[in-house]
């Protein structure tokens, strides 16, 4: 038999491989070899090949601590700058968060900040916020644009993450929001802005390979269905996948519309109905709930979670990072709050970082578990058992952290 070449081997440390509804596949005193950025074996250590060992450039003893999959946050806005202090001042004084949107505050505050400064500003003021992301075990983070909203500055925010993710090396999937409020230039012409959208910005846009995906905010405050509809199919015809801000302050039903467009996810919905639930079930849709969202804006229509999982409906958990409705750069807190607010087990909310937020960015056969031939995306967390990831509120206990096998985060002096 061939001797398997391998880079680094793992030892000492409990392998958490497969998080999903059903169990967390844990291997207790397991072993894991790297070999050129996949995971070439993992199983228990008394399993392990010597000659595994014996080639790795590097063997690194753990300690006994946890391993998981790199964590994934399938939906984000950490591209954009300046901040909404302000509007949360206003709102602790009665304001609501869509009082402040119709009085052209809101998304469009922040839309004005982010024209208002150079791709570099853009770029520092987003660094710490990806950054701090990392630090909590996040390997693959997805990026949305939406806060330029007119071509140029679509590219800028776009164009910005792409760039994050190339320095920083983690993966960064990229997804167009155009159309995730009327730009000042728009007001009261829905319609115009949705034609030069489809017309100029997302041809453009995609010619440019500065999208992996299409969003939409189909809202009140947002876009209507049809307008939605004319997006999807713009995207479709270009060869892009779709997701939606689908049912977050009310039932528009934008999730049975997504369904129909075989969306990767559907993300909020708070407000979906039960034809909507059928519609992403059928359609293998993922449902990305954003418990950052819920609790920042006092929201107090939970998710039908029951539902959802009776309908068998693959259940992400994201940060939603935006300076809006979820100034969050903590996947572990959104754990916390997606147990504590939505009724998920600390398991559900983990398989929500990992397994199905691949799912929600079609990297399931890449991705979000540890099992041999996937990337070696790891966090090394300085636990005892999984469930400590989701119970605590506030707290890093991440200490290492691999991208397909390299070392991203060491922190190993703190052992
Ligand atoms: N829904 C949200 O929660 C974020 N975007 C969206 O469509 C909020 C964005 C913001 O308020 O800046
Ligand atoms: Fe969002």
């Amino acid at each position: 038999m061939l001797l398997q070449q391998t880079d680094t081997v793992l030892t000492d440390c409990h392998l958490v491989t497969t998080p999903d509804a059903a169990s967390y596949g844990i291997i207790h005193d397991g072993a894991l070899a790297i070999h050129d950025s996949k995971i070439a074996w993992r199983g228990p250590a008394a399993a392990l090949p010597a000659d595994y060992r014996d080639r790795a450039e590097k063997v690194i003893a753990l300690g006994g601590r946890l391993v998981t999959p790199g964590l994934i946050d399938c939906h984000t806005h950490l591209v954009y700058a300046g901040n909404r202090a302000g509007e949360f001042e206003m709102r602790q004084t009665g304001a609501s968060y869509e009082d402040i949107a119709r009085a052209g505050g809101g998304i469009i505050s922040t839309v004005k900040a982010v024209r208002a400064c150079s791709a570099d500003e853009l770029y520092s003021q987003s660094l710490p916020r990806i950054q701090a992301l990392i630090s909590e075990g996040v390997t693959t983070v997805e990026i949305k644009s939406g806060y330029g909203l007119d071509l140029a500055s679509e590219i800028k925010m776009l164009e910005t993450a792409r760039r994050l993710g190339e320095n920083l090396k983690v993966s960064v999937i990229t997804t167009f929001l155009g159309a995730h409020a009327l730009p000042p230039e728009y007001r009261d012409n829905g319609d115009g802005y949705i034609d030069m959208l489809v017309k100029e910005m997302l041809p453009e846009i995609a010619g440019r390979g500065l999208a992996d995906a299409v969003d939409v905010f189909c809202e009140r405050i947002g876009f209507t269905v049809e307008q939605t509809e004319r997006v999807f199919k713009a995207a479709e015809a270009l060869g892009l996948p779709v997701k939606l801000h689908g049912e977050q302050l009310s039932d528009q039903k934008g999730a049975v519309l997504a369904a129909r467009y075989g969306a990767l996810s559907v993300d909020h919905l708070e407000y979906v109905q039960q034809d909507g639930i059928n519609a992403m079930a059928e359609a293998g849709t993922v449902a990305t709930l954003l418990p950052g969202a819920f609790y920042f804006l006092r929201e107090t229509q939970k998710p039908p979670l029951k539902k959802l999982r009776a309908a068998g409906i693959p259940i992400a958990v994201s940060t939603d990072c935006n300076p809006g409705s979820s100034p969050s750069v903590s996947p572990l807190l959104m754990m916390n709050m997606a147990c504590i607010f939505f009724g998920m087990t600390p398991q559900q909310s983990l398989a929500g970082f990992t397994v199905n937020a691949a799912k929600a960015l079609a990297l399931q056969n890449d991705r979000g578990r540890l099992v041999q031939g996937m990337a070696a995306d790891l966090a090394v967390w300085d636990i005892q058992e999984p469930a400590e990831l989701a119970y605590r509120l506030g707290g890093n206990p991440c200490r290492m952290v691999f991208k397909e096998g390299e070392i991203l985060v060491d922190r190993r002096e703190e052992w």
